[in-house]
This record gives structure tokens, sequence and C-alpha cells, in this order.
């Protein structure tokens, strides 16, 4: 009788030590998805072209950061960097484009509609 009561309780133990192991592993992926062990979640920043100007004209992200270049004009505009690191079409007034950040470097772009419109992107 002993017996009968012991070996249940020992297949009990040994099921309760296994749901263990998984709430751990749970509690491990959670924390790298919620940024408890990786890096902090990317970024979106705003540039926004204004008075034939890029507002910030030098903005630094983290690679991976997201930029959106917002026309705030009521004539076109283009964000065009040296070597074609990135390179928007011509966005009408009220019109944006979207880049995402990989690769890391300081990137001059100009306005090839206005040259003179100029301003920095710095990725770290
Ligand atoms: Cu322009």
């Amino acid at each position: 009788m002993s017996r009968a009561l012991h070996t249940p309780a020992r297949a009990c133990a040994q099921a309760l030590r296994h749901p263990a192991i998984v709430l751990l592993a749970a509690t491990l992926v959670l924390g790298s998805s919620t940024g408890l062990f990786a890096a902090p979640a990317a970024k979106t920043h705003t540039v926004n072209i204004e008075g034939v100007q890029f507002l910030p004209a030098t903005l630094e992200v983290k690679a991976g950061d997201t930029v959106v270049w917002k026309n705030k004009d009521p004539f076109p505009h283009n964000v065009t960097a040296e070597k074609k690191a990135f390179h928007s079409p011509e966005l009408g007034s009220g019109r944006s484009w979207t880049f995402k950040t990989r690769s890391k470097g300081e990137f001059h772009y100009v306005c090839t509609l206005h040259p003179n419109m100029k301003a920095t992107l710095i990725v770290k």
C-alpha cells in the first residue's frame, strides 16, 4: 500500500519539475523580447522639410532606427545621400518618405532639386 502511494507521488514530482524548466525557458524568452537582455527597441525619427531646409540639419540615430522625412513645403523635394547610400523618390507637398537605417556611418545628403539644402544623418 505504501509503495502504491509512493510511486504516484514521485511521478507527480517529476511532472512538476518539467513545467518549472518550461517556465524558466519562457521567462528567458520573454526577458529577451522585453529588453531585459536585448538592446533597446528601434526608434523612429522625423526630419521635417520646411522652408527649403531639412530640420534638424543633423540627426543622430542608432543602426536599425527608422527615419521619416516629411515634406511640409508647398513644392517637391527629395532626399539624396552621397553615393546614393539612400535616395528617396521626388516627394510632393505633404508627402513623406521612410528609410530604415542599417549601415553605420555619417551620411551627407541633399535635395537634388535645391542643392543648397544640405543635411547629415549619423548612424551609430
Ligand atoms: Cu528641395
